[in-house]
């Protein structure tokens, strides 16, 4: 397998987590060039690698840059398509963070350019897939142990939402996206409509903010789906799940961490945030993805599984501007992209 070399656009707060994955953890890849619109910070963190990388004024360049074989897109999700198309016209593989696209409209115009491509280069950062308890929760469900799932209450509660930018929309494009992924993926089939219900606002959220919200899934089966949205929830990142089913019910586990018991207490100790509830989903996702360009073959959350989330997250926001519940009308998956949920 040889060495993959990554040009990363976009060097924020999860662009830096990645590369020191690339650079420190995981094997099969070395960052080679990185940009940013805010230079200086790629060129401080350029700074920081153990062998030099180019620091490119645009994404373009480094897209046309023949010492990057891939590209690593991890800037704000509304730039994302302009890269991903630019990296699918040079024939370059992309690891592209979620969401694909933040339009199903743009979403489409990616699977489109990629299938007339004629191969598979596009990976999406749903990494919640390569997740431990999750895929220990799948297991489980597709062996049974549960008879057939009726139900599934979900929570995904962050600790603060970001100071400015931060809106009642992004509550569902930023942070629900990964439950509308996660559960294609893990009932291995499509979401047929969709509600959202809000509660009163807390009190911790800025006035512009509808913050907790319950996004309600109903999948084609009739399996229903809550998930509670808190992106304000002030005490740590809390990621839960069960699914109830007709002869048992299965809960996520607590991502591995041990209970702890101790001065008349027992409790299991909260992730501060994402990076440290889901550091092992994040490795085990570009061990995966470096593998699959270092060999030229195609693994994970294919553009398909990025714009089927898009479309479902359309279908959301309108379902929050309306009240109404929403029916999804997911086009036929192409054969191209077969065989993958
Ligand atoms: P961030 O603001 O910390 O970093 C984004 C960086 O991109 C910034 O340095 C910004 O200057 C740069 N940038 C913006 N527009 C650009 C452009 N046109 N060209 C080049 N650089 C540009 O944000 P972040 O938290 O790192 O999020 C980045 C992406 O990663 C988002 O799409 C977000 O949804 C996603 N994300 C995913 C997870 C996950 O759990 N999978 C977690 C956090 C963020
Ligand atoms: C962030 O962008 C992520 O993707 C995190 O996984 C999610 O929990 C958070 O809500 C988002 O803002």
């Amino acid at each position: 397998m040889r060495t993959v070399r990554v040009g990363v656009i976009g060097t924020g707060m999860i662009g830096q987590t990645h590369i020191q994955r690339i650079t420190g953890v995981v094997r099969g890849g070395q960052v080679v060039a990185v940009t940013d619109v805010d230079l200086a910070r790629a060129e401080q963190v350029a700074g920081t690698l153990p062998a030099a990388a180019v620091v490119h004024k645009t994404g373009q360049d480094l897209i046309a840059d023949n010492d990057v074989d891939a590209v690593l897109v991890t800037s704000w999700g509304a730039t994302h398509e302009e890269y991903v198309l630019a990296a699918i016209a040079a024939g370059k593989r992309v690891f592209c963070e979620k969401p694909l696209a933040p339009t199903a409209d743009g979403a489409m115009r990616i699977v489109e350019a990629e299938m007339a491509a004629g191969r598979r280069l596009i990976q999406v950062g749903f990494m919640r897939r390569y997740d431990a308890a999750y895929n220990a929760l799948k297991n489980t469900l597709d062996a049974g142990e549960a008879g057939t799932p009726l139900l599934m209450h979900c929570a995904h509660r962050n600790p603060s939402a970001p100071p400015y930018g931060f809106t009642t929309d992004m509550i569902v494009s930023d942070s629900a996206v990964h439950e509308i992924d996660l559960v294609r993926w893990l009932f291995g089939e499509e979401i047929a409509a969709v509600r959202i219900l809000h509660p009163r606002s807390s009190s911790r959220a800025s006035e512009d903010l509808r913050d907790p919200l319950i996004v309600l899934l109903e999948m084609a089966s009739g399996i229903l789906i809550d998930v509670e949205v808190f992106v304000n929830a002030g005490y740590g990142y809390d990621i839960r799940a069960e699914v109830v089913g007709e002869s048992g019910t299965l809960s996520l586990s607590h991502g591995g961490l041990a209970t702890v018991t101790r001065d008349g207490q027992r409790g299991t100790p909260v992730p501060a945030n994402w990076r440290e509830r889901f550091d092992g989903a994040f490795d085990a996702e570009f061990t995966d993805w470096l593998r699959a360009v270092g060999t030229g073959t195609t693994t994970g959350p294919s553009s398909w599984d990025g714009y089927a989330a898009a479309v479902v997250t359309d279908r959301c926001l309108e379902a929050l501007r309306t009240g109404d519940r929403v029916e999804v009308a997911l086009p036929e998956r192409p054969g191209f992209y077969a065989g993958r949920s």
